[in-house]
């Protein structure tokens, strides 16, 4: 099967050129101008970008939590993954605790996902106190494709800030980068026992609850380790100004410090919990204000995050107001289908992002760091055929109805879109077109992590 893409804008983490693409079978074969053959399906692109399909870089799909599980699954998850020209997302591999071994939490992740996915995936390795001293099974890790780890300051998972350190001392050795949720957990705790002596329990109250000092304090430990270690860190999710400005000045100041940010915490506020809905906006860490909004736009605009990615956790709207409390309402919001329209009317539209860097930021940077480049996020002969056609005339409402999320709900309902995703190809096969699902469950390939030496 072979596709000729003609007349498109072609956008890459340099530039963009009006080129032609070449699609034999799974792979791009040319790029350039004036591209002709009599073999290939021609796809019009005239007017419209072609992008390298996106990594959607931080997603959660059929996980369980207490007795609930995640709306998507695999499949439902990454079939709509794909209807918003993402072509490879990265979930977890979880161990079910400190003593389950982390061979089997990967064997097990694998499977799961291989006989669903839809879009290609790799995995970030969760390690749970005591996995950061199990060094054989670190490196074993990485030999099989997982080259990033993940920890968290907070939860049962957490680490204490020790064994971060020893966690990324193992980390370095072997070539592995960790990636942390950052929110220290005894301001958390205490935030929460205030709100809970004063009967404050409501959803109202969860930003409160995770107040930002929790994070800036989490992130300023962490970076403190980083550079004590001289070892590289990635923060997943930042939704704070002060956060923000401590990983910008450790950038500056030549620490390789790396930053994630979400479409959720450029676009919405906290105001949202005082609505009704507030259960349905409920993620962690929680949202912020229009002053924090700007300030992550102005980070990722200078270049000093490199990721954008959407921390996908989807629960439907039962599951969602089924919680009493703060403490007890599922965390999570869904988001992959929509990371490419928002952060393209709301980041390139609005001035925040130029065309390269909105490839560099949702393609380019999370291939490079994850271990997948130049199989991904790159559109030279030889890379996957990913690639997205967006047409950037296209304007929609956004409502959850025409969404593919099992979540059934968007916490982005009723925003306005300039541009959409046309047509997505997976490893040359066309997925997705004009609104409609073309793919199908196990379609997606696990793609192993190579550590970039
Ligand atoms: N926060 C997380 O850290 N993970 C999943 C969902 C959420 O809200
Ligand atoms: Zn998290
Ligand atoms: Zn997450």
């Amino acid at each position: 099967m072979a596709w000729l893409i003609k007349g498109g804008w072609v956008v890459t983490a340099e530039r963009v050129e009006q080129a032609d693409l070449l699609i034999e079978g799974e792979r791009i074969v040319a790029r350039k101008p004036g591209l002709a053959t009599s073999s290939a399906d021609v796809l019009d692109a005239r007017g419209k970008y072609v992008l390298p399909g996106v990594i959607d870089a931080h997603v959660h799909y059929q996980m369980p939590i207490g007795n609930l599980w995640t709306a998507d699954d695999f499949y439902t998850g990454t079939a709509a993954a794909a209807c918003g020209g993402v072509t490879t997302v990265i979930d977890y591999a979880e161990p079910l605790g400190s003593g389950d071994r982390l061979e089997e939490a990967i064997e097990r992740r694998l499977e799961e996902a291989g006989e669903k996915a839809a879009v290609d995936f790799s995995l970030h390795l969760v390690l749970l106190p005591g996995h950061e001293e199990d060094t054989k099974a670190l490196q074993a890790a990485v030999e099989r494709g997982l080259v990033s780890f993940k920890i968290f300051t907070t939860y049962n998972q957490r680490l204490s800030y020790t064994a971060i350190k020893k966690c990324i001392q193992a980390s370095q050795e072997i070539g592995a980068l960790v990636t942390v949720h950052a929110e220290d957990h005894e301001l958390v705790m205490s935030a929460r026992e205030k709100l809970k002596a004063g009967g404050r329990t409501s959803v109202r109250y969860h930003a409160l609850s995770r107040p930002h000092e929790a994070e800036v304090e989490a992130v300023r430990r962490l970076i403190d380790i980083a550079k004590e270690c001289q070892a590289p860190l990635y923060f997943v999710h930042i939704s704070t100004a002060g956060a923000a400005e401590l990983i910008a000045s450790a950038r500056r100041a030549g620490l390789q410090v790396f930053g994630e940010t979400c479409p959720h915490y450029l676009l919405l506020t906290d105001k949202v919990y005082n609505t009704e809905d507030a259960p349905l906006y409920l993620m962690c860490p929680p949202l912020r204000t229009r002053e924090d909004n700007l300030k992550l736009w102005e980070v990722l605009s200078e270049g000093y995050f490199q990721v954008v990615a959407t921390d996908h956790c989807s629960y439907t709207p039962e599951q969602k107001l089924s919680g009493t409390a703060f403490w007890d309402t599922p965390a999570g919001v869904p988001g992959t289908e929509t990371l490419l329209p928002l952060l393209y009317s709301y980041g390139v539209r609005e001035g925040w992002l130029s065309l390269p860097q909105l490839v560099q930021v949702l393609s380019t940077n999370p291939a490079r760091l994850f271990g997948l480049y130049p199989r991904k996020g790159e559109l030279n002969p030889g890379s996957d055929a990913d690639i997205v056609i967006f047409d950037p005339r296209k304007e929609i409402k956004l409502s959850a109805e025409a969404l593919h999320s099992a979540a059934r709900y968007t916490p982005f309902e009723g925003y306005t879109l300039k541009g959409y995703p046309e047509a997505t190809f997976l490893r040359g096969q066309l997925v997705y077109y004009q609104g409609r699902f073309l793919g199908r469950p196990g379609q997606g390939r696990f793609i192993p992590g190579k550590l970039q030496i």
